[in-house]
């Protein structure tokens, strides 16, 4: 299994993607929202790239059902009835219902990813683990795609994209020598943080940039809030007010989910069959 990083969204081409298993990643806040709402028990989000279609698909739709949520620069986008804090979007709120959602860089950045990969994963902090054991469970090559602040890169996706490898490099350390081994240094000059095969599965193989976010990951440790306060975007979001979505955000594997996007529509696959 090869592990490849995206740092942003400009790094995304189909070559790239092409079979992949990809992730996508808006730790702030627009995939951590998806999570939160669906896990709130939203029967599915439509992510919108523009304010028109999100307008035009919820017009569409047009149920009570259906909740429009949009942001732009931070705050809710006008004349929407909801933004894109995922405190917003609790089981009264959400549950049985279809969001519409457009936010500024995250479902763009998801729309854009979705072009290749042959499944689309939607991560956070918040379900990094159940990510990370579906990934494994696929045993695909795997592409990170940190969705970034406009077009810059972000603290809190790579960070994200770095928990789901430790993760995975944890599974596959259940079965496989992992090359990183603390107090082992001989195996890290041989083999880096990458898992050598084991019986019946693959070596998993990190690109540089995958060793780096890995690394990140590993120096944040458990405690991530405080990534968000090092991180340029999780500045600008206190200055608005958001702690508390903050706070949201940077709890650890607090759900066990992995919606998936396919045909335009993000649903968690066995959400969907009851
Ligand atoms: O850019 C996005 O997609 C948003 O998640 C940014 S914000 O956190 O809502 O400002
Ligand atoms: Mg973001």
């Amino acid at each position: 299994m090869d592990i490849e990083i995206l740092a942003t969204p400009k790094d995304i081409t189909e070559k790239k993607l092409k079979e992949k298993a990809a992730v996508i990643f808006d730790v702030l806040r627009a995939t951590s929202t998806i999570v939160t709402a669906l896990a709130n028990g939203c029967r599915a989000v439509i992510p919108a790239k523009e304010i028109a279609e999100a307008k035009r698909i919820e017009g569409e739709l047009k149920s009570k059902d259906v909740l429009l949520g949009g942001e732009r620069g931070g705050e809710r986008a006008p004349g929407f009835p909801h933004g894109n804090s995922p405190l917003e979007y609790p089981q009264a709120v959400v549950a049985g219902k279809v969001l519409v959602l457009t936010t500024t860089n995250g479902t763009r950045a998801i729309r854009l990813a979705a072009k290749g990969a042959s499944v689309l994963l939607i991560g956070s902090l918040l379900n990094a683990r159940a990510v990370a054991g579906r990934l494994w469970e696929l045993q695909n090559d795997v592409v990170l795609v940190c969705a970034g602040t406009n077009g810059n890169f972000s603290l809190e996706d790579a960070l994200a994209a770095g928990v789901v490898v430790k993760e995975i490099l944890s599974l596959a350390s259940g079965r496989n020598k992992i090359g990183c081994r603390e107090g082992d240094p001989e195996n890290l000059r041989r083999s880096g943080p990458a898992t050598e095969a084991g019986p019946g599965n693959p070596p998993v193989i990190l690109s540089d940039l995958a060793t780096a976010v890995y690394r990140l990951a590993l120096w944040y440790g458990d405690n991530l809030l405080p990534a968000f306060y090092d991180s340029r975007h999780g500045q600008r979001l206190l200055r608005l007010g958001l702690a508390g979505d903050l706070e949201h955000c940077s709890r650890l594997n607090l759900y066990d989910l992995v919606p998936v996007y396919r045909q335009g529509i993000i649903t968690v696959p066995w959400l969907s069959l009851l």
